[in-house]
């Protein structure tokens, strides 16, 4: 017998890290118009729109775990996170295909000008309002523009590779990255660990950087790791553009921190960290795009899609098998060449945004599970800990505020396990 969605879905638990959130879900129609909404209040850039953001993303990763695609609007009643906002939401996609709100944002000049400019390495909703105030429209309006945006070297840098910085990263490229970033520890030291995070780690195909976390077995040996391989990618001309933060972290951060402030708004934390833009040789980019598509013109928007690069991925239902080297018939030429080569033909790199991050391995599992993300699985796991618990969460350790102690943690699993909750695989922490 068939059994409906709301059947089947009253027991989804509360909080986003109580489920399993996979990258490719069945409501891609519902979760596409709440994602552009919650973009949209982010923009507005303050504390009211920051609740509406979380409300539209919420209801979206309620959506992400839902065992089927929802076809009636009586299948929602019992969800959580649904508003009445949403509702009507879902209504209007339910019946005309589309959400006529999210449609007209998607088109509204200010919005669309928001996204561009925030797609520019460097730069955040409160500049790129700035200038859309000042009525800069374009990529092309900024480079003329002489005196805003060069001032900020970030800012120039981004705007100088912003061709390169938005085509997406591919899976290749991390690998490739990875490699040679392993191969100058082992000349160093064979024991330092390496694990490629972020998005990538989560089964994405493509994301807009590569997260590196480093780390060595011997606590105290992490530090120096990261001048001395800096140094070195620096010496081989592979860096363009970065900026060292020193570690912050003492024993004092975490108990200082206030648990009902800023810790679950901001994913800021305490690391020594690189965030960069490398150069990665173009033959890294193994482009064995199965995307199905054969308009050009769709293949141009998705590698110009800043605002959701796993709809690359989700046109590509074998997400792996281009790891494959015998495989030769995935292997495919890069969909546009054209687009690949945007003013790049004369060099044999493309500009790719890094992020280095170098954790004491007494921090290691709590870090990866932090940069692992998704972002809204972070504030989800450390909204759970604080409201559940009586923990304080980070990507640095997990705090009994009750006991006023650490909890350690020697693998992913017992970061779960220490907060109680179900082992989630990064695959299913997609929300
Ligand atoms: P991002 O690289 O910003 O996001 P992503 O890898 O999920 O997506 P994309 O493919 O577009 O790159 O951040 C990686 C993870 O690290 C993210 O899930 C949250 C976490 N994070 C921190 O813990 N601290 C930080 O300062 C940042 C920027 C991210
Ligand atoms: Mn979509
Ligand atoms: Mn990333
Ligand atoms: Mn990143």
């Amino acid at each position: 017998a068939k059994t409906t969605v709301n059947e089947r879905t009253e027991n989804i638990p509360i909080y986003e890290c109580q489920r399993e959130t996979p990258l490719q879900h069945h409501n891609e129609h519902i979760t596409h118009a709440l994602e552009i909404l919650a973009k949209e209040a982010d923009f507005r850039n303050d504390d009211i729109n920051y609740s509406r953001a979380l409300a539209f993303r919420r209801a979206a990763c309620v959506f992400k775990c839902l065992p089927s695609r929802v076809e009636g609007v009586q299948e929602i009643q019992s969800l959580h996170n649904i508003g009445s906002h949403v509702k009507r939401i879902v209504e209007d996609i339910l019946d005309n295909g589309y959400s006529s709100e999210a449609e007209k944002t998607e088109n509204n000049d200010w919005f669309k000008t928001m996204m561009t400019f925030t797609g520019v390495f460097g730069v955040g909703p409160a500049i790129a309002d700035k200038w859309y105030r000042l009525g800069l429209r374009t990529i092309e309006d900024l480079k003329i523009e002489q005196t805003l945006p060069n001032k900020d070297e970030r800012i120039s840098t981004g705007l100088t590779f912003h061709d390169d910085l938005t085509l997406p990263v591919l899976r290749s490229e991390a690998e490739a990255l990875a490699d040679l970033i392993r191969c100058e520890l082992d000349t160093i030291d064979p024991q330092y660990q390496l694990v490629v995070t972020g998005g990538f780690r989560r089964g994405k195909d493509c994301g807009h950087d590569v997260d590196i976390l480093l780390t060595h077995p011997v606590e105290g040996k992490e530090k120096g790791i990261l001048e001395d391989l800096l140094h070195r990618l620096d010496r081989q001309g592979r860096l363009i553009y970065g900026k060292r933060e020193q570690s912050t972290w003492n024993d004092g951060v975490l108990q200082g921190e206030n648990i009902k402030g800023q810790y679950l708004k901001s994913t800021l934390d305490h690391f020594e960290k690189w965030i960069g833009i490398m150069k990665l040789d173009k033959k890294c980019r193994q482009c064995c795009l199965n995307y199905g598509l054969n308009s050009n013109e769709k293949q141009q928007e998705l590698l110009h899609s800043s605002l959701d690069m796993k709809k690359v991925s989700h046109l590509r239902p074998d997400t792996m098998s281009h790891m494959d080297p015998k495989n030769n018939s995935t292997k495919r030429k890069c969909p546009s060449s054209s687009s690949e080569d945007r003013g790049t033909n004369d060099r044999t790199w493309y500009a790719r945004r890094v992020d280095l991050i170098v954790t004491p391995t007494s921090q290691f599992y709590y870090a990866l599970v932090g940069w692992t993300g998704s972002k809204h699985f972070n504030r989800s796991l450390r909204l759970y800990a604080q409201k559940e618990l009586h923990m304080k969460l980070t990507s640095h350790a997990l705090y009994d505020t009750t006991k006023k102690h650490l909890i350690p943690a020697n693998s992913e699993q017992e970061v779960f396990k220490n907060l109680h909750l179900r082992y989630l695989e990064p695959v299913e922490r997609n929300c």
